[in-house]
């Protein structure tokens, strides 16, 4: 399937389940599985039909926007940073979710230091290398389990995994975890990323079933 097409009908099945009347519940769920998710074991694959292939000498993480020292991290430079470990259950807004994955890389707060965002800086936009973005409030990045990834149960990401690296952002639909990261800007306003533009949540919280706007 092209693309397009398939970028179309993830839409529709997004436009059919908030029709169905799929949407935040009021109560969360108490359980270890968010409401409407099944555990699976596996590692589903989910991206846009492309995977991009960034050779390491080619890569960079740049970060821009409201902050006081843009930078632009080589592969080298970006692993020279802090590492840290996070084991954390990933949920995906199309209903399955997988428990104990575990993610190594570098934690948000240390670019965020890095960077210095100014006071203004209130919210976060992820570029990718296969053109998907995606938008989170700073608040929630702050997060001690956010991390960029370039491992995953001890072995480096591979690439339909959205290696090089990829953004983990544990208490969110998995969607607010951009794969093959490529730019992290920081911005006063909010702007709706990839899947935010074309029905799916905001806020993405599995708790409450937020799926779709
Ligand atoms: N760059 C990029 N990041 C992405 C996506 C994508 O298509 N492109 N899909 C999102 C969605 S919907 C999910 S569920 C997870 C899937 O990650 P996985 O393929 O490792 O399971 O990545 C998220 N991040
Ligand atoms: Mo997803």
């Amino acid at each position: 399937m092209s693309k397009e097409r398939y970028i179309a009908a993830k839409q529709k099945w997004a436009e059919k389940q908030k029709a169905a009347g799929v949407s935040a519940r009021a109560v969360a769920s108490a359980d270890r599985l968010p409401p409407g998710q099944k555990l699976t074991t596996g590692f589903p694959v989910l991206d846009l039909g492309v995977q991009p292939d960034i050779p390491l000498n080619e890569w960079t993480l740049t970060i821009d926007g409201m902050v006081e020292k843009p930078v632009s991290l080589s592969w080298e430079a970006f692993n020279a940073l802090p590492q840290v470990v996070d084991v954390s259950d990933f949920h995906c807004v199309t209903t399955w979710s997988k428990y104990d994955c575990r993610w190594s890389g570098v934690a948000f707060t240390t670019l965020y230091e890095l960077a210095q965002p100014t006071p203004e800086a209130k919210f976060v936009y992820f570029t990718s290398y296969d053109g998907y973005s995606t938008n989170v409030p700073l608040a929630q990045c702050l997060d001690d389990d956010v991390l960029i990834a370039t491992s995953f149960d001890n072995a480096p990401v591979t690439r339909e995994h959205g290696g090089p690296a990829r953004v983990i952002i544990p208490k969110l639909y998995a969607w607010k975890g951009a794969k093959f990261v490529k730019t992290i800007t920081f911005l006063a306003e909010d702007k709706l990323g990839f899947w935010e533009v074309r029905g799916y949540s905001n806020t993405a919280d599995p708790w409450t079933e937020d799926r779709y706007a």
